[in-house]
């Protein structure tokens, strides 16, 4: 059927085709007669613009009929003679269809031309081959043979691991003073360091960052301080979201981190229209943007990279596929190849990474950055990891997952064990420089916890600010509510609590 109606491309190619050309033209002709009131196109005038560019032109060379109804038709001859009247797209069939054979064998269609097959052939749902996964160290944190990597210098290096390490201290006090009550919420990074840290380091701080909400490491190596990170997480009034948010939503204009929201992958169409906008300001940057396995299967995802492909944004996408979403496996998210196969199905370049792997994690990004800004196009990187803490603190992963794999993939594939042995084996690194290390991170986190734990509550006013220019009625009613409440009982809010 298809070949029968592109056939009407042919004109002139034999008496065969001419007649059936004419057959179709005129049962076209006559079925959009009848549609042409429907179309608001009862006059041939208006229906210009259904068929050329040049609607002036075309009225002022060709008298119309006009049906009973005094609406204007065309005859099949003329709507033949007019399907060329442009010579383009005359030498554009000549040349791409110059016979039948050819027109046989392929068809020039937006995008590229496309083969024409005989055989009735479907697209397999899975490859006969998984994706490979780039990798540079082996699980004993040495190199492959034939690796192919950005070389990373002493000081980077030490860098990586050092925050890799401090990441991995945050969860534990963090976690801990969550358990003691002292917080209300935490979320950790264990078994993700390396996509935090790595991908942060083959990023310039001119680039933006989209996060979700596992990707802290990214606000650290950028210099957010310990300090800070304690301020949001005991949401006090240093915090730079004024402590409207739980904690872990962190957030910094000064380090180009938009804040963390909780709705799952919104950031992600944010990152490709800030790119786009880095695009057309000629910023020498890109945006990047971080979701998960659960954020991909999320409508946003798919319009983002559709959207960062067609205008060509430079912005990296980095899904971090931990197999889960809380407790949904990737399993019962999606049956593809994983997300990389993804990308290719929306005109995005893209690559998969294992997750656990520090200099392959660094290598992709810095490649992919390369290719995002200087080509000015989007870099999908899937990231293979696993979520070897629980979701967060409201979550009991051992109820839907056996602990023999959790333990797996903590001690057998820690991203930070396996970076470590790497840069020992440089001899960068050495027992006695862990030991100091480890110990000074615990004392000045616990330090910057003690302080913001004393720091006073944001002013109970600050809930109702920074959205409205002037609080609608509403809003202001709810504040006198929530002061009142707090004067009649004040034993149920913290004592360092300004109204
Ligand atoms: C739009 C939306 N739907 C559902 C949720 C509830 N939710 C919070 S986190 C999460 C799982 C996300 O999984 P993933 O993207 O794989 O990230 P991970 O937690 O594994 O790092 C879900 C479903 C939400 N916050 N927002
Ligand atoms: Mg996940």
């Amino acid at each position: 059927m298809a070949e029968r109606v592109f056939g009407v491309g042919i004109v002139g190619s034999s008496q065969q085709f001419g007649v059936a050309v004419m057959r179709k033209s005129t049962a076209i002709l006559s079925n959009l007669k009848s549609k042409l009131p429907l179309m608001g196109l009862g006059r041939w005038g208006n229906s210009a613009h259904f068929h050329t560019n040049t609607p002036t032109q075309f009225n002022r060379n060709r008298i119309p009929h006009l049906d009973h109804n005094h609406n204007q038709i065309l005859t099949s001859s003329s709507f033949v003679a007019r399907r060329f009247e442009s010579n383009i797209a005359q030498d554009h069939l000549n040349s791409t269809c110059g016979s039948h054979e050819n027109l046989n064998q392929a068809l020039d269609f937006p995008g590229g031309t496309v083969m024409f097959t005989p055989e009735l052939s479907f697209i397999s749902d899975s490859p006969e081959e998984r994706i490979p996964c780039y990798r540079v160290l082996d699980d004993n944190g040495q190199p492959i043979s034939g690796n192919n990597f950005g070389q990373v210098n002493e000081e980077v290096a030490l860098k990586i691991y050092q925050d890799m390490v401090t990441l991995q201290t945050m969860d534990t006090l963090f976690y801990e003073a969550q358990r003691q009550g002292r917080i209300s919420f935490y979320a950790t990074t264990i078994g993700e360091e390396a996509i935090n840290i790595a991908s942060a380091a083959a990023l310039t701080l001119n680039d933006i960052v989209f996060p979700q909400y596992r990707e802290p490491g990214v606000l650290l190596w950028r210099g957010f301080t310990l300090q800070e990170f304690a301020n949001q997480c005991f949401s006090n009034k240093f915090d730079n979201g004024k402590g409207r948010q739980m904690p872990i939503h962190y957030g910094s204009n000064k380090h180009n981190y938009f804040t963390v929201a909780s709705t799952v992958a919104t950031q992600v169409s944010h990152a490709v229209g800030a790119a786009y906008s880095l695009k057309m300001d000629g910023k020498d940057a890109c945006a990047v943007t971080y979701f998960g396995d659960g954020g991909s299967s999320e409508g946003d995802v798919h319009a983002a990279l559709n959207f960062a492909a067609v205008l060509e944004a430079p912005v990296i996408f980095i899904c971090r596929n931990n197999g889960w979403a809380i407790s949904t496996p990737t399993s019962d998210q999606f049956r593809s190849d994983g997300v990389v196969v993804k990308g290719q199905a929306y005109g995005v370049r893209s690559i998969r990474v294992d997750g656990n792997d520090a200099l392959a994690i660094y290598s992709a990004v810095c490649t992919a950055r390369q290719m995002a800004v200087n080509e000015k196009r989007p870099i999908l990187i899937e990231a293979l990891t696993y979520r070897a803490g629980h979701h967060s603190t409201s979550d009991d992963s051992t109820k839907y997952r056996p602990a023999t794999e959790i333990e797996w993939w903590r001690l057998a594939r820690d991203p930070v064990a396996r970076f470590r042995k790497w840069i020992e084996s440089n001899c960068w690194w050495n027992d006695k420089a862990d030991l100091e290390l480890r110990s000074s991170i615990r004392l000045q986190l616990l330090h910057a916890i003690q302080v913001a734990e004393k720091v006073e509550k944001p002013p109970i006013a600050d809930i109702f600010t920074d959205v409205y220019d002037t609080p609608p009625s509403n809003l202001r009613e709810q504040e006198q509510w929530i002061k009142d409440s707090i004067k009649q009982h004040p034993g149920e809010y913290p004592p360092n609590f300004s109204v």
